[in-house]
């Protein structure tokens, strides 16, 4: 548990029969988001076929993927209870400010689909593949997930924004963990409200122009400093097997895929 009372969920932490059964009686729907732009859309099959195994088996859930290119999206066969809905947004030239924008749309659409159509939100990278069980367990008001590569370091050490003059600074006698840009969630409200200030946040640096150091991964990181998430995703639930296998990791439930970054950040087809 954190001070604050939020636990930390590893593997052996919960009982997922108990939980299921819980959220069962109350007939959730779960909406996932993942972004697709440009040269990102390779990753939506593996995505979505590795997801209908591995995430939130039994439940109604919504894939939500932002895209560029909708009509380019692969067809998966989906279980029952399970949609794929293909949401156009602009493509950014920067790859900064085509991670930085997730927010701005996830709030807009918090406020005009999400509250009609969906209980939870589950905010996620597409260069990942789901390997194991992803259930109910991540379910809360508003839960953040441990960078897998800082989750053991001291707070003086995270790399959140240092300089003053940025909405996501962070003074080195603050914060609590180091959270990851690729998984975070909650209740629409929350993470309307998460995606909204953060969103704001942005704008208010572009207009001084400034950007802050890991983009939209530390307007997140800024938000959690003062909105503490009622839960912690342990590394479990996103990893890099670039960085091995530690003896505390027993689940590896979501994966980088490894990608060439020299092709996929260049601008040639
Ligand atoms: C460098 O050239 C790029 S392109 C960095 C991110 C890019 C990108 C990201 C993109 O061209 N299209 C896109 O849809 N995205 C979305 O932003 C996608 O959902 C991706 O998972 C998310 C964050 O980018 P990332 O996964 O590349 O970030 P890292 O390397 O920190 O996992
Ligand atoms: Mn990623």
């Amino acid at each position: 548990m954190t001070p604050w009372f939020a636990p930390i969920v590893w593997e052996g932490t919960f009982n997922i029969d108990i939980l299921n059964e819980n959220f069962r009686q109350r007939n959730v729907t779960i909406g996932l988001t993942a972004f697709a732009v440009k040269k990102y859309t390779v990753f939506v099959e593996t995505f979505i076929k590795t997801a209908e195994e591995h995430f939130m088996t039994g439940y109604k859930v919504n894939y939500y993927i932002f895209t560029d290119k909708p009509e380019a999206l692969p067809t998966v066969s989906l279980k029952e209870g399970r949609k794929l809905i293909p949401v156009r947004v602009e493509k950014y030239e920067r790859w900064q400010e085509v991670s930085m924008r997730r927010m701005e749309m996830i709030s807009r659409l918090s406020e005009t689909r999400f509250v009609n159509e969906v209980d939870y939100l589950v905010c996620i990278d597409i260069d990942m593949r789901f390997a194991d069980h992803i259930g109910v367990e991540i379910l809360t008001d508003l839960f953040g997930t441990l960078h897998p590569g800082v989750y053991s370091r001291v707070r003086q050490s995270f790399s959140y924004e240092r300089r003053s003059q940025s909405q996501a600074y962070i003074p080195s006698d603050e914060g609590d963990f180091y959270y990851a840009g690729g998984f975070f969630g909650g209740t629409v409200l929350q993470v309307y409200r998460l995606t909204k200030a953060c969103h704001e946040a942005m704008m208010e640096d572009k207009k001084n122009g400034i950007e802050a150091v890991w983009h939209d991964e530390s307007y997140l990181n800024k938000y959690f400093v003062y909105h503490k998430p009622t839960k912690i995703l342990s590394p479990e639930y996103l990893w890099d097997n670039g960085m091995g296998s530690p003896p505390i990791l027993k689940k590896k439930r979501f994966l980088a895929v490894p990608k060439n970054h020299a092709a996929i950040r260049s601008n040639e087809k």
